[in-house]
């Protein structure tokens, strides 16, 4: 009866968001409903991926459609969505999106209380040799709803209320933290809704797998030279790490997330502050990290207390295991001891 009651007690995202929201008597469930419109927008963007592929072979992405319209690239097309969503929502004020250079400031007479810091399609490059791609959210809530500027979306990560991705690949699945732990939830097509599937994920103390852009050793500092070499020599007699590199951010950060381990992307030459953007890739995927047990750190800090101060700034990020990134921060400490 157990395992039939557990089938037949389906614990969606909007049931479990709800029961979360429970413990804030005071609030009349805006979150719940700017949660509900990024769901309907990661499943657009989960179905209009799954059908990329085809899209192609029958010219409708990317092409000209049967109407003869350009069709619209799916970054685009899921970046519109996610807009529309979150602005209808009426509960955002200010949203920042990789797609857009500029902030976007919501209608006044839509305007709700949160700001959504979000990437549509992070890793979209991959979408035609089919590896898994994802969207990466973060919330803030606004200060001042009378003087809304760009210091509501340029907030320290640790102001952050609640953060997630969307990976597209095999399965959909959405791993959402509101800032009591973190849980997956994973999209059952035949139901059209997110189901608990994996809840309260710890990340492993230490893991096995290391994750990082070998092709970028050349430009490596000392720090994160020092680092891989001993996932690959290890000292103390321990065995080597594994390399796994997806190259598309939520994929690679998922499996971190669930094996353990560390994801690197350093800074180096050419990129002094590295290729990933603070406002929705660091934060985000930070904030999930220390929510699951794990740390993130950029080289210097801790990545979530970073102060960003332009929209699409960037920042080197070590993340995962709580152990893995605790050695690679003794690398950076020596360091700078010894300058
Ligand atoms: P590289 C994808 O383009 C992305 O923004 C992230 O999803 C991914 O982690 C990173 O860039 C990969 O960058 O330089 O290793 O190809």
């Amino acid at each position: 009866h157990a395992a039939e009651a557990q089938r037949t007690d389906l614990m969606t995202i909007t049931r479990h968001v709800l029961n979360e929201q429970s413990r804030y008597p005071e609030s009349r469930g805006d979150f719940t409903i700017l949660l509900s419109h990024i769901v309907l927008g990661c499943k657009f963007v989960a179905s209009a991926v799954s059908k990329a592929g085809l899209a192609k072979l029958i010219g409708l992405a990317g092409e000209t459609n049967v109407q003869g319209e350009e069709q619209k690239k799916l970054d685009v097309l899921s970046n519109e969505v996610f807009v529309k969503a979150l602005v209808s929502s009426g509960r955002t004020c200010v949203l920042v999106s990789e797609e857009n250079e500029e902030a976007i400031f919501v209608d006044p007479a839509l305007r709700g209380k949160y700001c959504v810091c979000f990437d549509p399609l992070d890793g979209s490059s991959n979408i035609d040799c089919g590896v898994s791609i994802g969207t990466i959210f973060g919330i803030y809530m606004i200060k001042d709803k009378d003087n809304v500027t760009l210091d509501d979306v340029l907030q320290p990560g640790t102001n952050m209320l609640a953060a997630g991705y969307c990976m597209y690949g095999s399965s959909c699945t959405l791993v959402l933290s509101t800032g009591n732990g973190v849980n997956g939830f994973t999209l059952d097509p035949s139901l059209g809704e997110f189901i608990l599937t994996h809840p309260n994920i710890k990340i492993p103390k230490k893991g096995k797998i290391y994750s990082v852009n070998e092709g970028n050793a050349k430009n490596w500092d000392a720090p994160t030279a020092k680092y891989v070499e001993k996932c690959k020599f290890p000292q103390d007699g321990s065995s080597p790490k594994s390399l796994r590199y997806i190259g598309s951010m939520v994929a690679d950060v998922h499996r971190t997330l669930l094996y353990g381990g560390i994801f690197l992307y350093p800074a180096d030459q050419k990129s002094p502050n590295g290729k990933l953007r603070v406002l929705y890739e660091v934060f985000p995927m930070s904030f999930l990290m220390e929510q699951a047990g794990g740390q993130a750190f950029t080289g210097k800090q801790r990545a979530l207390e970073l102060a960003p101060t332009k929209l699409h700034e960037r920042s080197p990020v070590f993340l995962g295991s709580h152990d893995d990134v605790e050695e690679i921060k003794a690398l950076y400490a020596s360091e700078s001891s010894t300058v």
